[in-house]
């Protein structure tokens, strides 16, 4: 009798989750054909071949790419390869990715950089602070940019019980930041489980040394963070809702929900056009084809500009689309005057005039 009743309920497991999957397909846009978009004198940028997941850039042009995530269920090229930062100057005319030194005393071997986010201090000091998945733990690592002979200075690793799963940060103070966690379970399989399951399990949450809090929550994937100019408002990209939510910062932190930008596609990383303030996101239009890669059918590309995100009808425009013949798995996009760095999970990254 046991038997019967656990043989039933597996059965009624299985049709739950084969239901389930097939629905998740069909959120995933497995089968979705892809209209190529494509800007001016796009290149591929020479260097990067393994991933340039996470790109922010100082305002004189220079920009930062983290490459080489290495993340349960995505493809990665360079499984030995620690992953490094890059640097590019965006004002050359042909500009190539240099990776740069990071200072001794620091666990290179070990590096996994996601997510990264700028800090320029009240002395002009150029931090960067970087998401970094050691033997997938989540650490915030603080370098000191030095310019002069390009490299990263080691100050300091920031861990709490609170930062895990954490996929990207916006620094908005010395050592003061929100992040976003992705997936709530440790677990790989549990964590398939929250997306198929599309539970809103996720949050943002705020670092200080002296205080550290979660400030949002509700989200099944809470992907991509970044600040308005005026610093009044917080994007966070829920890539498996594909929407974006707009929240207002408040003095002591807290983040309240003003609105939620329903798109169609799987947002990751977002950024904001220094020049006009829309955002930018790096999308993922056929999702699927990242959990589950083939190279003869590879994942494709999207980036999607948002303007005027705090009117009553933000305008959504494609601004880059690709079935992955060029550009597979973009991650983020990132412009400065008139050029957009794109960047891709696990692929290369291209860069193209607006
Ligand atoms: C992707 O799938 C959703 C359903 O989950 C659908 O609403 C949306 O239109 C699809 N996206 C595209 C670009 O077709
Ligand atoms: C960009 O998107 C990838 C894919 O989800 C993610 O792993 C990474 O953390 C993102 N980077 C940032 C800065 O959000
Ligand atoms: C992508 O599109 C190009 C034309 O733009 C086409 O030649 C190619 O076969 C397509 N690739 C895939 C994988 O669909
Ligand atoms: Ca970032
Ligand atoms: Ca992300």
């Amino acid at each position: 009798m046991g038997k019967l009743v656990a043989l039933t309920l597996l059965g009624a497991s299985l049709a739950l989750i084969g239901e389930r999957l097939l629905a998740f397909r069909k959120i995933m846009n497995a089968s979705l054909d892809i209209e190529p978009v494509e800007p001016q004198n796009c290149h591929l940028i020479e260097g990067l071949e393994y991933g340039s997941e996470d790109i922010d850039i100082l305002p004189s042009g220079l920009a930062f790419i983290s490459s080489g995530l290495k993340y349960p269920g995505m493809p990665n090229f360079a499984p030995d390869e620690p992953g490094k930062i890059f640097l590019m100057d965006l004002n050359e005319q042909n500009p190539k990715a240099q990776a740069l030194k990071i200072s001794d005393g620091f666990d290179k071997e070990s590096f996994n950089p996601h997510g990264i986010s700028i800090f320029i201090g009240k002395d002009h000091t150029v931090y960067l602070y970087v998401v970094n998945h050691p033997h997938m733990k989540s650490t915030v690592e603080i370098f000191k940019f030095e310019e002069k002979q390009p490299s990263l200075i080691h100050v300091k690793t920031i861990k709490h019980k609170l930062l895990t799963s954490v996929n990207d940060i916006v620094v908005l103070g010395l050592e003061q930041f929100y992040a976003t966690r992705d997936h709530y379970s440790t677990n790989f399989f549990l964590s398939l489980l929250e997306m198929l399951f599309q539970l809103r399990w996720t949050h943002v949450l705020f670092y200080s040394p002296t205080e550290v809090k979660v400030v949002a929550k509700g989200f099944i994937s809470a992907n991509g963070i970044t600040v308005s100019l005026d610093q009044k408002y917080v994007y966070v990209a829920d890539v498996a809702a594909k929407n974006v939510h707009v929240m207002e910062k408040h003095d002591n932190w807290d983040l309240t929900q003003l609105k939620v930008i329903q798109l169609s596609t799987h947002v990751d990383n977002l950024t904001v056009d220094p020049a006009t303030g829309d955002i930018l996101a790096g999308c993922h239009p056929n999702a699927m084809k990242l959990l589950i890669y083939n190279p003869e059918n590879p994942p494709g590309s999207e980036v999607l500009r948002i303007q005027n995100v705090l009117s009553e009808q933000p305008r959504v425009s494609t601004v880059y689309a690709n079935n992955g013949s060029v550009l597979q798995g973009t991650s983020v996009a990132s412009t400065y005057r008139g050029k957009m760095l794109i960047g891709t999970v696990f692929h290369k990254a291209l860069c193209c005039e607006l």
